[in-house]
Parts: C-alpha cells; sequence; structure tokens
C-alpha cells in the first residue's frame, strides 16, 4: 500500500506506438496476443529495465523482435513484468496472456455481464488484459482482432472503424478487426463481444461527413434505445455550435451492460454505459432517469475531445478531463432542457455531495496531490467542484474568451496528454488575464467560507459591502492563501427594484465582484436609500456565504430578487434556518410549527401561484433543504433523528398552511396528454410530484388515499415511482399494496426493480434496518450486481440518513459488514459505500462513537486498497 505523489511525476522511460491486440474470446480463458512496438523515451539511458503493468494474468509466452524469451531474460512479480535488459532503440514484443472474464467481479479489465463480454479500462484495468506500459501518457494507435463464437457471440466491437470481419471456416468461429487511428492511452481501450440487439441512426457533421451510430443492448431493450439515440445526436451538435468541435471517425458505437462500476465510459469510438444510464421508455424510466441518460450520453460524447484527443498526463489530473467535461454537460443541460432550474440542480448535487467532502477526513484538492487508490479519487470534488473552476473561469475571462480559451487549448494539446496548467495557461493567453492565483482552487481542498456584511452611509449614499473570506483547514493542509473568487452581487430596493451598481465611477458589468484578499470592501454609490443586498448571485462560485441578513430581509429576497437562484436560496436559507434551529442540541418545535413557519408559506405562496415562472422552478422551490442539508448546516453535535422531525413538522405545516395552493396545483397540472419527455411536459410533471409529496406530509387518510389514487392512475414510471415513494414513508396498508403490486408488475425488468428495492432502503421509517436486512435475503437480491447493491445498500447509506444513522448503531453495522463481503470481490464498489461514514465526526457523541466502532472494525479486517484508504483516512 504504497502513497504515489503528484511531485514525483516523471515521464515514462519508454513509449508504445502501436498495439496490435488479438482476442479471442472465451469464457474462462480469453487468450490475448499482443504485439507492441516501443522505444525509448527521450533521455532515457541505454540499458534502462523495461517494466509492465500486468494483474490477474497467466502469461503464455512474451517473444522480443519475434525471439521467443527465456525465463532468465524477464521477471514476474506482483502487478509487474520487467526486463532488466532490453535492447538499446526501438523493438518488439509478442505477449500471450490468458485472463478469465467469468472470474472477474471486480469488472475492471475483461469481464462477463449477462454473458456479453466488456472491458473496463480507466483506470488501470487494461493491465488486466495484457501487460502494458498503463498509464494515461502512453499513447499509441491499436488495431484489435477479436475472435469468438458466432452463435453465441454474434457482435463483435472495438475502437475506432471497422476494417474487416468474417468467418474462421470450419470452427463456428469468427472475427472482426477494427482499427483506431488516432492515438490513445490504454485506458480508453474497449472491446464488446456479446449476443447484442442494436438500433442504428446516422449523423452528419457540421463540415459534412456521415458518421454511423449504433446502441447495442441486450436482445428485447431494443424498444428502449431512442432517447438514447436522440440525445447522442443532440449532443453531438451542440458540441459543434458551442464549441465548434466534431466528432472524428466514421462510427460512434454505445453499449449497455447491466454490470458496471460507473455509470459510464467513454472510450474512443466504443462507449460502454451501465445500461440504467441507456435504457427508457415512458413506463419503465422517470423524467429523472430521462434527463440522467440525456447529460450522461452527452458528457461521455463530450469527453472524445475533453479527456480522448487531449489526455491526461497522470491521474493527478483526473479533472482536466472530468470537471471540464462536467461543466460542458452542465451547460448543454441547460441550454437543452433545464434552463435557470439547471443552477439550481447543480448546486444542490455539489452542496449535498462535495461541501461534506470538502469538510471531512477525505477532503482533497481538485488536483490532489497523491494518492493510495486512484479509484477513490473519481469524486465529488474531481468532478463536480472540478466542474465548478471551469464555470469560474468562464465566469471571469467571459463566454467568448472561454471558448477561444478552449480552441487554444486543442490547438496547443491535441493528440497529447496534458496538464492543468495546460488548460489553464489556455484560458490565460486567450483571456489576457492574470490567472496565478487562480490556481490555488486545484491545489487548496476546503470550501472557502464568505462573510458579507453591508452599512449603509445615508449622508454618502453610499452602501459598503464587506468581504471577508477563509478556507478552513484541511487534512494535511492546516493554513491556506486567498483565493480569487468571482462573487455576483445585486442591491435591492425598497420597491423591489434592482439598483445600478457603480465603483469609483465605474459600472459593474453583471454585478461581477472579483474577490482576491482575506478582506475586501466594495464601495457602491448613488445608492438612494438602504437596499437589501443579494450575495453569490446565480452561484458564481462553489463557497459557502454567510451573511447578517435578518429573517424579513431574506423574506423579501424570496419575494423580489431579480435573480432566480437567490430567490430559490434565499427560501432554502430561511427552511434551513427554521429547521436547523428546532433540531440543534435538542428538539424544539416551536420553529417549525409556528409563526415564523406560516411566514415561509406566506413568501413561497406568489411564486408557486405564479403561471409565467416555469413549472420545474415552481417544484424546485417546494421541495424542502435534505436532512443531509441540515446535517451540513448544524456541523456538529448531529443528531439525525431530531432532523427528521423537525423537517417533516415543518413539511407538515406549510402543507396545512398552503392546502389550498397545493391542491390548486395538483389539479392544474393533471393531464390525460400521453407521456412526453420535453422539458415542459417534464416541468409540469415534477410540479404536481412536488406538491402531492408535500401534501402527503400531512400523514392524513386522506391524503394516503390521494397517493394511492396517484400511484393506480399512474400511466407512466415519473408518476408511479414519487407515489410508491411518498407511500414507502408511511407505514400503511396502502403502502404496501402499491409496494406488492409494483414487484409483481416489475419483478422480471431488473432496472425498474432497482427501483423498488431503493425506495425501501431510502424510506425514513424506523424499521428501515430491519427492512434492508430482510431484502438483502430477496431472492432477487444479488452482490455481485452493483445496480442492485447501490439501490438497497447505496440508498439506505447515503439516501437514509436517520435510517443510517441510527442511534443504536445498527445502520453502521449494516454498512460495515456489507460492505467487508463485497470488498473481497470489488473494492471499488465497497469502497464507495464506505464513503457514507465521512461525516461520522460532525454527529453527537453517541452516534459518533458507533461509527468509529464499526469503522475501527473494518480497519482490523483484511481489506483491499481501495477500502484500507478509505477507512484509515476516514477514520483520521
Ligand atoms: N471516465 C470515467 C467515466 C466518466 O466520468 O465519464
Ligand atoms: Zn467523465
Amino acid at each position: 500500500r504504497t502513497t504515489k505523489f503528484l511531485k514525483d511525476y516523471a515521464p515514462p522511460e519508454y513509449l508504445i506506438k502501436d498495439v496490435a491486440l488479438d482476442a479471442s474470446l472465451a469464457p474462462k480463458g480469453a487468450r490475448v496476443s499482443s504485439r507492441i512496438s516501443i522505444e525509448p523515451n527521450a533521455g532515457t539511458v541505454a540499458g534502462t529495465p523495461l517494466v509492465l503493468d500486468g494483474e490477474a494474468l497467466t502469461l503464455e509466452s512474451i517473444a522480443l523482435n519475434g525471439q521467443e524469451l527465456e525465463a532468465g531474460r524477464y521477471t514476474l512479480s506482483p502487478g509487474k513484468l520487467t526486463i532488466a535488459n532490453p535492447p538499446v532503440g526501438s523493438f518488439t514484443l509478442d505477449i500471450v496472456t490468458r485472463c478469465n472474464p467469468e472470474a472477474n467481479l471486480e469488472l475492471s479489465g475483461l469481464y462477463l455481464s449477462s454473458g456479453t463480454y466488456c472491458t473496463q479500462c480507466e483506470p488501470e484495468g487494461f493491465r488486466r488484459i495484457t501487460y502494458f506500459i498503463d498509464r494515461p501518457d502512453v499513447l499509441a494507435t491499436y488495431t484489435v482482432r477479436l475472435e469468438a463464437d458466432r452463435k453465441s457471440v454474434p457482435v463483435l466491437l472495438s475502437n475506432g472503424n471497422p476494417v474487416d470481419a468474417g468467418e474462421i471456416e470450419g470452427t463456428g468461429r469468427h472475427y472482426a478487426i477494427w482499427h483506431d487511428p488516432h492515438p490513445k492511452p490504454s485506458y480508453l481501450f474497449a472491446l464488446v463481444g456479446g449476443n447484442l440487439a442494436s438500433i442504428h441512426d446516422t449523423f452528419t457533421t457540421a463540415s459534412g461527413r456521415e458518421v454511423a451510430l449504433g446502441i447495442y443492448v441486450e436482445p428485447g431493450k431494443e424498444d428502449r434505445c431512442d432517447w438514447a439515440m436522440e440525445s447522442l445526436k443532440r449532443a453531438m451538435r451542440w458540441d459543434e455550435e458551442r464549441f465548434g468541435l466534431e466528432y472524428d471517425l466514421d462510427v460512434f458505437n454505445i453499449v449497455a451492460v447491466s454490470d458496471f462500476n460507473m455509470g459510464a465510459m467513454e472510450n474512443k469510438g466504443l462507449n460502454i454505459f451501465n445500461d440504467k444510464l441507456v435504457l427508457a421508455r415512458p413506463d419503465t424510466a422517470s423524467d429523472a432517469d430521462y434527463t440522467s441518460i440525456e447529460s450522461v450520453i452527452a458528457h461521455e460524447y463530450f469527453h472524445n475531445w475533453t479527456g480522448n484527443r487531449v489526455t491526461c498526463r497522470d491521474w493527478f489530473q483526473l479533472c482536466l478531463k472530468e470537471g471540464l467535461t462536467v461543466f460542458r454537460d452542465q451547460e448543454f443541460t441547460d441550454d437543452v432542457r433545464m434552463g435557470p432550474v439547471m443552477r439550481i440542480l447543480t448546486a444542490r448535487l455539489l452542496k449535498a455531495r462535495q461541501f461534506p467532502e470538502d469538510a471531512g477526513p477525505l477532503a482533497h484538492p481538485v488536483r490532489p496531490a497523491s494518492y493510495i487508490e486512484i479509484n477513490n479519487f473519481y469524486t465529488a470534488t474531481v468532478y463536480e467542484k472540478g466542474a465548478e473552476l471551469c464555470r469560474m473561469l468562464q465566469t471571469l475571462i467571459g463566454k467568448d474568451a472561454f471558448r477561444q480559451g478552449i480552441a487554444l487549448y486543442f490547438e496547443r494539446n491535441d493528440g497529447t496528454a496534458a496538464t492543468v496548467e495546460d488548460f489553464v495557461s489556455a484560458m490565460a493567453d486567450a483571456s489576457g488575464r492574470d490567472l496565478t492565483q487562480f490556481m490555488r482552487w486545484y491545489t487548496q481542498s476546503g470550501t472557502p467560507e464568505i462573510a458579507c456584511s453591508l452599512d449603509y452611509d445615508p449622508h454618502a449614499k453610499t452602501a459598503r459591502l464587506k468581504v471577508n473570506q477563509v478556507v478552513p483547514p484541511t487534512p494535511g493542509q492546516s493554513s491556506k492563501e486567498p483565493m480569487h473568487i468571482p462573487l455576483k452581487v445585486g442591491l435591492i430596493g425598497a420597491n423591489g427594484d434592482e439598483l445600478p451598481l457603480k465603483l469609483n465611477g465605474e459600472t459593474v458589468p453583471g454585478g461581477l465582484l472579483e474577490v482576491t484578499e482575506r478582506e475586501q470592501v466594495f464601495e457602491f454609490e448613488d445608492i438612494p436609500a438602504p437596499p437589501t443586498p443579494s450575495i453569490l448571485r446565480d452561484f458564481s462560485a462553489p463557497v459557502r456565504v454567510t451573511t447578517s441578513l435578518k429573517p424579513e430581509q431574506i423574506e423579501f429576497l424570496m419575494i423580489h430578487d431579480a435573480d432566480p437562484f437567490n430567490r430559490w436560496q434565499a427560501a432554502q436559507t430561511y427552511a434551513t434556518d427554521l429547521i436547523a434551529t428546532a433540531a440543534r442540541d435538542g428538539l424544539d418545535l416551536g420553529p417549525v410549527s409556528g409563526p415564523q413557519a406560516a411566514r415561509l408559506a406566506q413568501a413561497l405562496e406568489p411564486g408557486l401561484r405564479d403561471e409565467t415562472l416555469a413549472p420545474t422552478y415552481r417544484a424546485e422551490t417546494l421541495k424542502l433543504p435534505s436532512e443531509s442539508d441540515i446535517a451540513r448546516e448544524l456541523g456538529r453535535n448531529v443528531d439525525t433523528d431530531a432532523i427528521l422531525a423537525a423537517r417533516d413538522t415543518l413539511r407538515k405545516t406549510l402543507s396545512e398552511a398552503m392546502a389550498d395552493t397545493l391542491s390548486a396545483i395538483y389539479a392544474a397540472t393533471a393531464t390525460d396528454d400521453a407521456f412526453s419527455p420535453d422539458p415542459d411536459s417534464a416541468g409540469r410533471r415534477a410540479l404536481r410530484n412536488a406538491a402531492l409529496d408535500l401534501m402527503t406530509a400531512t400523514g392524513t387518510q386522506e391524503a394516503i388515499d390521494r397517493a394511492l389514487r396517484h400511484y393506480r392512475n399512474a400511466t407512466n414510471m415519473t408518476d408511479s415511482i414519487m407515489a410508491l415513494s411518498v407511500l414507502s414513508h408511511i407505514p400503511s396498508d396502502e403502502c404496501d399494496e402499491a409496494l406488492d403490486d409494483f414487484y409483481t408488475r416489475w419483478q422480471g425488468d431488473a432496472l425498474v426493480l432497482d427501483k423498488w428495492f431503493a425506495v425501501q432502503a431510502r424510506a425514513g421509517r424506523p424499521d428501515s434496518v430491519a427492512t434492508v436486512h430482510r431484502l438483502l435475503g430477496h431472492p432477487k437480491f444479488s452482490l455481485k450486481n452493483p445496480n442492485r447493491v447501490r439501490a438497497l445498500i447505496g440508498s439506505f447509506a447515503m439516501g437514509n440518513p436517520s435510517g443510517f444513522n441510527r442511534a443504536d448503531g445498527a445502520g453502521y453495522a449494516f454498512l460495515a459488514q456489507q460492505a467487508l463481503k463485497i470488498d473481497g470481490f470489488n473494492p471499488h464498489v465497497a469502497a464507495r459505500l464506505l464513503g457514507a461514514f465521512e461525516s461520522w465526526k460532525t454527529l453527537e457523541p453517541g452516534r459518533q462513537a458507533h461509527a468509529k466502532k464499526a469503522l475501527q472494525g473494518l480497519s482490523s479486517a483484511e481489506l483491499s486498497t481501495d477500502a484500507y484508504e478509505i477507512v484509515t483516512k476516514t477514520l483520521g
């Protein structure tokens, strides 16, 4: 278990320029012959040993320049094959290995998913297919020949363009040859072999080239691929229009498999997907699924440039491709679907997933300085905060300069493995801005805390905004330098009008301030009367803001702020304050049931009834801050039962206070129209379901009956799963009836059945630990399928705060036990689950003690490197 450091990066001693791979597929023994041409890198001393990576391989033979190497000429050690005295200059190696796809439950390298051969090579899976210099700064062109039984494996796919295919006479086997002309690192290699159905389409690029598009799925699921295909074409067009980026091969294929550790993988020309993120039909997929599919299809496609054409020099630079590509997919979803609501969704996700990471024992910079297991660094910090860094750059330099910066980045780095510095310097050069201080965002972990206060001077007619920034200490980083923060602000007059912002006689474009010091004062001129400040509009930076605003000023912002994000944020802040006050150090239901709660309802109603606002936006206003949002706000001594009780009480209070409005919305949004995933229809469903959810908070028989009717009348998955979800929190015959009905209908459909497991695992009921224990023994449950594990165990650990953090520690014991079992064969999935412990130090002492015991128990067990790193760092 060694720690790798960014500061130790050294270029590879040897490069591989061409790979010819021949994979003969068989379930227990796939035979892989590879011919690789190797040359010393510039500066490599003659005779430097050649070290190849390899794992879980059986070496059959190795030949150098055509001559079989005898045993003494190379050594095998765990994870390595070393040739101590390679020839001077270039040479070829022919290596024949076997691996066992059927036994590969780690789902890294070549494995079988429901009978389909598929691969996952990022970050270090290629070494489980053949011996190789398996690091991202070794780029080669690949020619791949695949061979398999014709009948059981009729489809053979790899990266690049198809070259040839045919029968192997008299054997019942066939072959296909693929060539990828674009040099790529080994992590982008892919092959697929299976009995797959497919749908096909074409896309004509801006320059007039026709690209053949294919989506491959298990037979019988072809009718669930249309949305993914439409999404792909939308993404291809959008990337041309927004960034001028065209696709660069003759074919683009997507394969959906049911056993996959991640969401999807951007292998060049052959994306492999978790089928959850491809398959959609109105009766099987919810609007949330449709949205995820569209954005992940786009994300993987966008990697073709940001990740594939320009890849990462080393895994420390992971955010270079992931942060940038998440930013790009967010911009895409914003344009084609969500509009102003997009920022609410991205901010909510960032706060829910990344803020706790940044505040806990697993905090790391967007570009980590060290890791034990790189698989543990596919995190919200690298992805979501990484995306925020790109967004801040765009905010600071402007959209046009950002696009020019992207163009310059490709001009300079196309076909190479780059660094964060390469990216930021392209942005600096395109814009003429000095981004030196901005680089701290990549190296300093922790969420900056911004304290703002506004003083009004009635004589001078000035408003002085004082801004303090503190970046809190995080593991390994005790003191921090100030960050370069784009802070969008507005000042609102007493009548609700936006006041022009002037600093030193100049208008402030877009209300954008640049905060660069620990303490800074901005003095706005010509302000006629005391204004209300609106801070961090559009969530312009991934920071926490505290202001000295009074509750009535927050109510004012809820109604008058012209910035839709901050109008929504004001309501969230108000509700968070109420729930947190009620749940802090014991339970006092006054704040969530008394006059302040009633005022929240009053302030919410005008927006909810405003038909000019998009339904999706109104739906978001109806969603209260989550239990985890409140826990984060409290930050210490967290009692999850008190939070649940306080939040439920506020929901009930609002539900009663806004009963007429909610009923009106529920009635007005009913429709007999056939399902369509378009944004307006989805928005209407979102609003109706949010109203249903809040109305059910009363827990009355009338509410339960309404939810059951909603379930029975549902004509699409969005409505049925919402009804099931709201019913699941209230033990009742109606809930049992709906759960049984859902199971009976969908027991044969793995993806839909995952929803049935997840809904029960998330139900905030006192019996939830017993429920998840019982479901572990369900005949349809399997620890081997990552989607099923995430549906049951992941939903419980990450989506059921009161159940997981049960006061007697039963939730922690459950997770520890299951994660340990999974760690024995799939460390990646196990380590992810263990991330649920990341905030254990914020809990009240009793829960902390139980969590610590569970973590200590794990730390004394035999763990994979993945789980070991998470457990030891979490324990601290
Ligand atoms: N590269 C791993 C999957 C993704 O982020 O696209
Ligand atoms: Zn990605």
